[in-house]
């Protein structure tokens, strides 16, 4: 209830960090988070970056997502609704002071420059938010299962003195934190996608199981995977090399699978599962419909891909697939494997486990 929000106090951050799957693996951190330290969390708009806009553009949560459902779990409210009706009395403008670990650079000298650049300018001008100071809150860290470290935030930041946390980027780790895992189970999808989903699959996939992966072969990612050298926890890879690297090593075939291993792959899981028709393809570059379906023309299994591009509907589709193959690096596969897990569901990735 508002009553006890406005005692437990809010936090609102910008998800100002990578595009969707980074921004899912933040949210999950921040909700873990709001709920140690006890304060209801406000859900931010999606920042999503069109092709050649200087600035970003900021897509109310619920567009995707049930907020019923994370109430299950914590108190929670959308940004649009908090601004309209509590922060003028909550949250006066006098009052608004950006959270951060330590300057950043920006306009000004020893501030958190909460507004300096895209997304964060276009992201808090959203909601006609100005900042009127810093607040450095380093050493402070945000692990919600520190008790040490919540006691911490609780004993600095008591909410009858700080009600709002306005944090500059997500109070949260990427990868997200192991222990945070199964609270995509509270993330589901709003009724308009998952409808759309629903509908996609019967009229394009009926009559039969379908197979559903993840091609990630744009250039940022071929890019993105010359450093799976250096590091072996590059991006989500703790999703399935482990989060000490206890299942490594993280190889460059797991990052960027050849052509030819994917065809293998896929052949491979089509003998193992019953009944697959349909190969459903999401890609933000190249979905190989052709190969696949040259690949498999004999067993009468037809590859198909969603067209125009929609990267919720595509994951929408791939979590509700017979069998999911992912790629273990790619944050936006990591979203698809975690709900997947959640509801019990079978999923693999590209080239790993190593054979
Ligand atoms: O989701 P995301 O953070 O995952 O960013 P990664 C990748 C974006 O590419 C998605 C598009 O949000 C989509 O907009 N995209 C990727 C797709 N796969 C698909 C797909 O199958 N279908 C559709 N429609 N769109 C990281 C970035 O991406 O890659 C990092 O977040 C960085 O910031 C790194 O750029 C190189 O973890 O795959």
């Amino acid at each position: 209830s508002v009553c006890s929000d406005e005692q437990t106090g809010f936090i609102l951050y910008c998800p100002c960090m990578g595009r969707f799957g980074n921004q899912a693996d933040h949210f999950l951190g921040a909700l873990a988070f709001s709920k140690a330290v006890n304060r209801t969390l406000v859900l931010p708009p999606w920042v999503e970056y069109r092709f050649g806009e200087p600035r970003s553009v900021q897509v109310p949560f619920d567009t995707y997502f049930k907020v019923a459902n994370l109430e299950e779990y914590h108190n929670v409210m959308t940004m649009e609704n908090f601004m309209k009706d509590l922060a003028p009395s909550i949250w006066p403008k006098s009052e608004r002071i950006s959270f951060c670990y330590t300057q950043r650079m920006g306009e000004l000298e020893n501030s958190c420059n909460a507004k300096s650049g895209n997304p964060f300018g276009p992201f808090w001008d959203n909601f006609g938010i100005e900042f009127m100071d810093s607040e450095f809150y380093g050493p402070l860290n945000y692990d919600a299962h520190n008790k040490i470290m919540i006691d911490k935030w609780k004993n600095k930041y008591p909410s009858t003195t700080w009600p709002v946390l306005a944090f500059t980027g997500a109070p949260a780790s990427f990868p997200v934190q192991k222990e945070n895992v199964h609270l995509q189970k509270y993330l589901t999808w709003s009724d308009d996608i998952a409808n759309k989903a629903k509908l996609f699959i019967k009229k394009n996939m009926s009559g039969g199981a379908f197979l559903g992966i993840h091609l990630r072969n744009g250039q940022d990612w071929v890019k993105a995977c010359q450093h799976v050298q250096d590091s072996t926890m590059l991006f989500a890879a703790p999703q399935c090399v482990g989060y000490r690297n206890e299942r490594g090593p993280l190889t460059l075939s797991m990052c960027l699978p050849q052509p030819s291993e994917i065809i293998k792959q896929v052949k491979r899981a089509l003998k193992k599962l019953d009944n697959v028709k349909y190969i459903f393809v999401a890609s933000d570059s190249n979905h190989m419909i052709n190969d696949l379906n040259k690949a498999v023309h004999h067993s009468e299994v037809k590859a198909i891909k969603l067209q125009p591009s929609n990267p919720h509907l595509d994951l929408a589709i791939l979590g509700q697939a017979n069998y999911f193959i992912g790629n273990c690096v790619s944050s936006f596969s990591a979203f698809v494997k975690r709900e997947r897990d959640a509801r019990g569901l079978p999923s693999e990735f590209w080239a790993f486990p190593h054979r």
